[in-house]
């Protein structure tokens, strides 16, 4: 161990390379607290190894690990949220085990709702900092969502706005997304959510022709205004080895010109507008508004998110901010370690 790794971080201080390339165990036997001890040759080199670790990493076994997959999810649908949304007190966010359930409810079903969040400009930027770091975007490190004049984005018109992800266009794309509303008098202006994951898993069961159209397929998306000429190239539908779902993209704002092979043109679109249609059923469409002082925190690559069109009076504005996953999924890994110790 000491030779193997360094003793105030516990990283590996070798390479694959400096291990011989014949390698053989002379003699393995259990120490005295129950420990399985190797002794490699021809470096005459004691490994220690726990039960435990060993069990837990048997070749059979094949345990590995994964947060973004549809297996670790629960998958849901309108009538998931009869008993409620998930909302989250914003005072009790001080306190770990708060914080802890929030991030599980990001990790498991996809979004939280922060009730109570002061209605002061720039507190989005707050929320962020007492759980990570902001993603800064061509649309600044916060972003307000109200009607401009001259708008670079139908994000900024009274328009409603079909489901979607944010951002597809951007490679890597901001993975959370926080609306944090200020003001909320129009008529209108509901938001509504539906789980990516559980769409996809509709059109697999639905058509095994249609799906891998999607995973296999990458298309362009692309946002321009007079500063800016984003351009990505990925799936709608990403797959992991295992061929689990782990992120979706859909924007009808933002794709590009579909540029396939022409033969495969016909069935892309047909599976394109199968994957549609289901993302517009409304048993699927979690639908709610957000009130003064609401702040709600999605993942971006599984949570579609819309809203409907709302009404010249009254007035609505939200501030928005990007986040991502990995900072996020670390405070959550972080605070589980602490409650296991
Ligand atoms: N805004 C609100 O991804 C998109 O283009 C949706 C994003 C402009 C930051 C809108
Ligand atoms: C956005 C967006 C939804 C809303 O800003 O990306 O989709 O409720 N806004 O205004
Ligand atoms: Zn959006």
């Amino acid at each position: 161990m000491p030779e193997s790794r360094n003793l105030d971080n516990g990283q590996r201080l070798f390479s694959v390379k400096d291990l011989p390339s014949s390698i053989s165990i002379e003699k393995a036997y259990k120490d005295d607290q129950g420990n399985v001890c190797v002794l490699f040759q021809p470096e005459n080199h004691l490994s220690v190894f726990s039960q435990e670790w060993l069990r837990f990493n048997c070749y059979d076994l094949n345990n590995h690990f994964e947060d973004r997959s549809e297996k670790i999810k629960k998958l849901w649908q309108k009538n998931s949220f009869e008993n409620g949304l998930p909302l989250i007190d914003y005072d009790s966010m001080t306190k770990d085990d708060t914080k802890l359930k929030a991030l599980c409810s990001l990790r498991d079903i996809g979004f939280f709702v922060l009730t109570g969040v002061p209605t002061v400009k720039g507190q989005v930027l707050k929320v962020t900092s007492e759980m990570g770091y902001t993603r800064e975007t061509n649309y600044g490190a916060l972003f307000e969502v109200r009607t401009e004049v001259k708008p670079n984005n139908l994000a900024y018109t009274n328009l409603g706005l079909g489901s979607h992800t944010d951002n597809p266009y951007r490679d890597p794309v901001p993975t959370v997304q926080l609306l944090h509303c200020l003001e909320s008098s129009t008529k209108g202006g509901d938001s509504i959510l539906v789980d990516g994951f559980k769409a996809a898993s509709i059109l697999r069961e639905e058509s095994s022709e249609n799906f891998p159209i999607l995973t296999n397929n990458w298309i362009n998306f692309r946002f321009s205004d007079d500063n800016t000429d984003l351009r990505s190239r990925v799936p709608m539908i990403e797959l992991n080895d295992k061929n689990e779902i782990i992120k979706v993209r859909y924007n009808n704002r933002s794709i590009d010109t579909i540029n396939l092979p022409k033969d495969k043109m016909r069935a892309f679109y047909k599976a394109y507008r199968h994957w549609s249609e289901i993302i517009e059923r409304d048993e699927l469409k979690v639908q709610f508004k957000l009130s003064e002082g609401d702040l709600m925190l999605f993942d971006n690559t599984r949570v579609m998110h819309a809203r409907t069109e709302f009404s010249q009076t009254g007035k609505r504005h939200l501030q928005g901010a990007y986040m991502d996953l990995d900072g996020l999924y670390s405070l959550l890994n972080t605070l589980e370690n602490k409650n296991n110790d």
